[in-house]
This record gives C-alpha cells, structure tokens and sequence, in this order.
C-alpha cells in the first residue's frame, strides 16, 4: 500500500508541496491539471511540468485525479467520439508519465454535492455538511451560487465554471438518460478506453456517487454493490476498477463499507481507495469529522482490517478533513487534519499488520 495525498499545484492550493512532504508516511501525492478544459486532451509538456515539480521535492506523481468526463460521453450522443479519442490521448500521455491510476466519475452533471462547505463545529473547527432537507430546497442553479459562495474563492473539483455553464440546457439533455442509458454509455466509454489502458498499464478507478443517491432526478450508477457488480462486468479487467470512497458509499447506511472493500479488493479491484469518517446527523443528513473511529459514524478500524486481510496493494489517501487551527483554504483539503488524518491511519495498518 501506498499514502498519497491529494495536492491542487503551486497555483491552486494552500498547502505547499513541501510539507506534504513532511508528513510521515506519505510517499506521493494525487495530481491533476486544472487549466485544461474538460474533454480535451492533456498536453504532454503539462504533465511532464507536474511530475518534475513533484518529483522535484522526492515526491512521486503516480495517482491522477480526476481526469474529468465530458458530458456527451455520459450522454451518449455521437460528438462523444471526439472526446473519447482525446480522452485516450490523456491516458496515454499520463501513462508516458508514470501515471499507474487514473481516478474518474460518471456522475452527470453535478460531482460531489455537500450543502454546506463550512458548518461550525463545537470545538471551534468547521466542516462540511449535507443535509437531504436542505437540498430538496434548492434548485440547481441555487445549489451551485451557494457552492461559489462557500468556496473560500477556490474553484473547487467538479464545479468548474465551464462544466456548469448552462444547467438548464444539461437537464433538458437528460431527461431520456434514465439509470441504464447511462450504464450503457459507460459500457461504450470502457470499451474504447480499457483495451488502451491494459496497453499501457494504467488502472482506471470510477469514484462512487457523492451522495449515492439520485439527486434532482438525475441518474447515478455506482450508488451499491449491486451497481460495483455490474460496472465491473461491463468489462472485466484489473484496468477498470473502482476508487472506493469509504464517505460516498458509507453516507447509504445500507452500505456495509468493509464488507464492499473485501469483496471487490480481493479480486484486485480497487486500485485507489479515499478514507474519512463521518457522523449521521439524521436521515440523509451527515456532517464530515476527522479520520478516527470515536469522533464518527465510521468503524475505522474495520475498514482498514478489510483493506490488510484483503491484501491491498493501491494508493490510499484521507479523505476530507475539518478545517483546523485556523487554517483557511479549501473546504475538505486544507493540510492539518487530513495529516492528522494520515498519522491515524498509518498507525491503525502498523498494529494490525503487526498483531496478524
Ligand atoms: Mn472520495
């Protein structure tokens, strides 16, 4: 197993590159290029930029997230070629690179949704929250004012102004996209890309819906196990696996996190793993904590048991963190907790591969 840490650039994130380096444990960090729009291929010389600037302070640059998904892919009209060729593109100039996982999602429309990006906690930190009444609330477009204003001034992930241009104009396009269209156009996009990735060694991992349910009636496809089964046989390889992410699938209390871990990772399909802890504050209403087993909802330890018995060997990074300390940057990513974060984990994989 490898701890990696995600990192935004020099340009685009308040934690330098080189304390990430001085967090123990951590050998590399998950990268990706922020200026390139979505569909179009990243250019060699950007890449090669990133890695020499990781590698530069005795980091490695082998986990890519994300490498976003135009929405004709995921709708499935037929200019999706054009992007599904530039998409092979990224993956082979990543693979050129080093690149051994290539993070994704399938999600239309909207990413990761929370509906609030900092929820004061007791203890003076502050995190992010979602609750299900609150969004039933908003329409789209109100969701993605409130997101901007919350942001701290960031660009955050899956909310790229480009991406969300015109919302009415997407969910017009959708209407006939029901769950199966989608995981049909899925099965077309892994068909294209798998062969290529099989080529050149890199592992795709598919990140669950967050949350994983439907949100504004729009179709979501890796919500359960049941959805995991069925993306992993529209083509069966090591190359198209998943990224679990033990918060998207753990928000669904009807998931059983280490049971999933020790079903898809003993068959070696999951590559890339995200772990964090969160409390359920009610029915589809969550907040996010730090990492350890007694401050969530989450059996921490439970879930790295499953990821030591099942002998995972992939790129494990914390997940979100509270804002601490008062630190300010970007909601989920600043450095103190998720480092704590890192500290927590590391010594829950020493004592149970120790006392195995
Ligand atoms: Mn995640």
């Amino acid at each position: 197993m490898k701890i990696v840490f995600r990192w935004f650039g020099d340009d685009n994130d308040n934690v330098k590159l080189e304390y990430i380096r001085q967090i123990p444990g951590v050998t590399g960090v998950v990268g990706a290029l922020y200026d390139v729009p979505v569909g179009e291929a990243w250019p060699r010389e950007k890449i090669e930029a990133l890695k020499n600037r990781v590698n530069g302070v005795g980091l490695e640059l082998e986990v890519i997230e994300s490498v976003n998904v135009h929405e004709y892919i995921k709708l499935g009209v037929p200019s999706r070629e054009r992007y599904i060729d530039n998409y092979i593109k990224s993956i082979r100039n990543l693979a050129d690179a080093g690149i051994k996982v290539i993070c994704y999602n399938f999600m239309p429309i909207f990413d990761w949704v929370r509906t609030s990006l900092n929820m004061p906690l007791p203890d003076g930190s502050n995190t992010m929250a979602y609750d299900d009444s609150v969004l039933n609330h908003l329409t789209p477009d109100e969701l993605v004012h409130r997101i901007g204003e919350e942001s701290q001034g960031f660009t955050l992930p899956g909310w790229q102004p480009d991406r969300l241009a015109d919302l009415k104009k997407l969910f017009d396009a959708y209407k006939d996209v029901d769950e199966n269209a989608l995981r049909e156009n899925l099965g077309y996009f892994l068909h294209r890309i798998i062969p290529v990735c099989e080529e050149v060694g890199v592992k795709m991992s598919i990140h669950p819906d967050d949350p994983s349910w439907s949100l504004f009636g729009l179709p979501r496809i890796v919500k359960n196990e049941e959805d995991i089964e069925r993306l992993l046989n529209l083509y069966d390889s090591p190359a198209n696996g998943i990224a679990l992410c033990t918060g998207s699938l753990g928000i669904n209390r009807k998931n059983d996190v280490p049971a999933l871990i020790k079903r898809f990772a003993s068959r070696g399909r999951i590559p890339f793993i995200h772990v964090r802890n969160l409390k359920f504050d009610g029915e589809g209403q969550f907040h996010e904590t730090s990492h350890p087993t007694s401050e969530g909802s989450f059996d921490m330890f439970a879930i790295m048991k499953a990821l030591y018995d099942s002998g995972f060997d992939g790129y494990l990074r914390p997940d979100h963190g509270r804002m601490i300390w008062g630190e300010e940057g970007r909601p989920g990513y600043g450095l103190y907790d998720r480092a704590l974060g890192v500290t927590y984990l590391t010594g829950l994989w020493e004592a149970i591969s120790r006392m195995s």
